[in-house]
């Protein structure tokens, strides 16, 4: 495994909130929820369009919506710009639904936030939280077998992370990627609305890419799969 350059946290507390927080969608829904009760502002269901930020980089919003109506979207879904400009994402979304702006060269790519992984028998696990009501998955090993399986958050889903042959390198959260076309990931870790990141997580929500050659480039977001959009350079 690679080291994880984000090393101002502790990555086990995130993946343990991060899993918390998604492993149950009836969680995240009443975090939502609460979320939604305590803010005072009054959310507008109304959806806006991409807006230009200075002169060369475009914003594209990653979710809209509020407790009552979030909206898995890309606004807009297809945008056009000129070779050696930024386009921008971030989550406007008045509650705590994260997105992810991943473009993949290939579907294999495709990293899920939860993945299983061998660990020695006498591994001990110990939540770090106490008293929590938490307990790791473990998958049963085969017969025979020297070690235990365990299912972990998978950094590759959650953090910003570009895979270039046999590359992998981890950006900070919020990072302005400089995209050269030949990657085979580009991951732009999970973005939260402004303030609403899991307490201890990535503050991340936002993500800018620079494009420095024409062509068509496809994105998905890896929590909701369906919810997809490109970036056509001219
Ligand atoms: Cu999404």
């Amino acid at each position: 495994m690679q080291g994880l350059e984000y090393t101002s946290l502790n990555i086990s507390k995130v993946a343990v909130i991060l899993l918390l927080a998604t492993k149950s969608r009836i969680v995240l829904i009443s975090i939502s929820l609460s979320l939604a009760l305590a803010l005072t502002t009054v959310a507008t269901s109304g959806v806006s369009y991409a807006q230009p930020i200075g002169t060369t980089a475009k914003l594209v919003h990653a979710g809209q919506g509020n407790a009552s109506s979030v909206i898995i979207a890309f606004f807009p879904q297809n945008i056009e710009i000129k070779a050696g400009e930024s386009v921008r994402w971030d989550n406007p979304t008045t509650v705590a639904e994260p997105h992810s702006v991943t473009f993949l060269k290939d579907k294999k790519f495709f990293a899920d936030y939860a993945s299983p992984f061998y660990v020695a028998n006498s591994t001990e696990f110990r939540s770090i939280i106490p008293e929590s009501n938490a307990q790791p998955t473990f998958p049963p090993s085969q017969p025979g077998e020297t070690s235990k399986i365990v299912v972990a958050v998978n950094a590759r889903a959650i953090l910003p992370v570009v895979l270039d042959g046999n590359n992998v390198t981890y950006l900070q959260p919020n990072s302005n990627y400089l995209m050269n076309g030949t990657e085979d990931y580009v991951n732009s870790g999970w973005l939260w609305p402004d303030g609403q990141a899991p307490p201890g997580g990535p503050p991340i929500s936002k993500f800018t890419v620079t494009f420095e050659k024409p062509g068509t480039y496809p994105y998905l977001c890896n929590v909701h799969p369906w919810m997809t959009g490109s970036v056509v350079v001219k």
